[in-house]
């Protein structure tokens, strides 16, 4: 990655217009912190805040694939057992890049339906064909709606913490406004660490109980930090209704590790969809170079996938998902 520039500025929304500018809207923001104004006129004037950023990665080559890891699935690809095969993705994309094959299937299915039963002779034409169909089964979600409580939920360590860090920092920085976290106990304690640190740095405050002592305020977005729980563990299902009990009207966000494979991603995903998912993220992508793996959540899922992310930063590291990130690896072949 290359060096980040630091960018000075009266506030963290004229901080983000400059980095914007100067390295694009794909920039990733590293670091903040406030810098006292110095000598007589820190009396009147308000701290300063530099923001490190850095440019956005160059997207890396796909790794060599090997059947171990992949799994093996015999060419040509047919859409069901019984099916002929079908003679899309000559290259054997769908299968290099991580899709399952019952979600191979749906994206030749699409293909036929949509060019005929014969791809184009020209490999960057079934590419484009390829990269049409995929992005026609992307499940576009409504907006997050931050009036509403947002919870954070997954297993212990799939980046639940690290990635609100990054959210809070997304929506402070962008000037959108206020927000509050709460820091709850589940069975197991959630422990202080780097949340309280980073909401201190942003101004923000971290409850520690919901409702107690201070009703949830209406203005600006309230986000929840739960210890991890395990989709398929009778306890934390319980665990999570009494939260979802006490805090009404709350959004769900699914947060996994996008390094697993694909199987488990998908297995983690159906453990808890008998609680309504607003959306998924994924975490760890720096870890991961297969990205394309993650439309196997897009493709076999109703849920709208909306953040990677992909860095242990607490202050960057966030992508929005779009159908383009997750495809744009699998098609190049360079
Ligand atoms: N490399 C990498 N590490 C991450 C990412 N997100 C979180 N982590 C690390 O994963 C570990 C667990 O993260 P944490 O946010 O505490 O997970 P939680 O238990 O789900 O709250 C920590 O060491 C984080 O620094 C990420 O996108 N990339
Ligand atoms: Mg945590």
């Amino acid at each position: 990655m290359n060096p980040p520039v630091p960018f000075l500025a009266a506030s963290a929304g004229e901080a983000l217009r400059a980095i914007e500018e100067k390295l694009g809207p794909d920039a990733l923001v590293v670091g903040m912190r406030k810098v006292p104004a110095k000598g007589l006129s820190r009396l009147w004037r308000k701290p300063l805040i530099e923001v490190l950023a850095s440019p956005p990665p160059r997207l890396a080559k796909p790794e060599p694939q090997t059947p171990d890891r992949r799994g093996t699935q015999a060419r040509p690809l047919a859409k069901d057992e019984g099916d002929l095969p079908t003679a899309w993705d000559s290259e054997g994309l769908l299968t290099t890049g991580g899709l399952l094959p019952e979600n191979q299937a749906k994206v030749i299915e699409e293909l036929e339906g949509l060019y005929g039963l014969t791809p184009p002779g020209d490999p960057a034409a079934e590419r484009a064909a390829i990269a049409n169909a995929l992005r026609r089964q992307w499940t576009v979600g409504s907006p997050q709606d931050l009036r509403r409580t947002q919870i954070l939920i997954g297993p212990p360590g799939s980046g639940k913490t690290t990635l609100l860090c990054k959210l809070l920092a997304k929506s402070i920085l962008a000037g959108t406004g206020k927000a509050e976290v709460w820091r709850l106990d589940g069975s197991a304690p959630n422990v202080a660490g780097l949340l309280d640190l980073h909401a201190a740095s942003l101004g923000v405050t971290v409850h520690r109980h919901w409702g107690i002592g201070k009703e949830p305020s209406l203005e600006g977005a309230r986000w929840v930090d739960l210890p991890g729980l395990e989709g398929r563990d009778p306890s934390a299902i319980g665990e999570l209704r009494r939260v979802l009990d006490k805090i009404s009207g709350a959004e769900l966000i699914l947060v996994l590790n996008g390094a697993y494979e694909a199987s488990l991603l998908m297995a983690q995903v159906e453990a808890w969809s008998r609680f309504p998912l607003a959306g998924l993220a994924v975490t760890h992508l720096d870890e991961e170079s297969r990205w394309s793996k993650m439309w196997n959540l897009a493709l076999g899922t109703q849920i709208p996938l909306r953040y990677l992310g992909i860095s242990r930063s607490v202050s960057g590291g966030l992508l929005e998902a779009t159908p383009e990130l997750l495809t744009r690896r699998l098609l190049s072949r360079e």
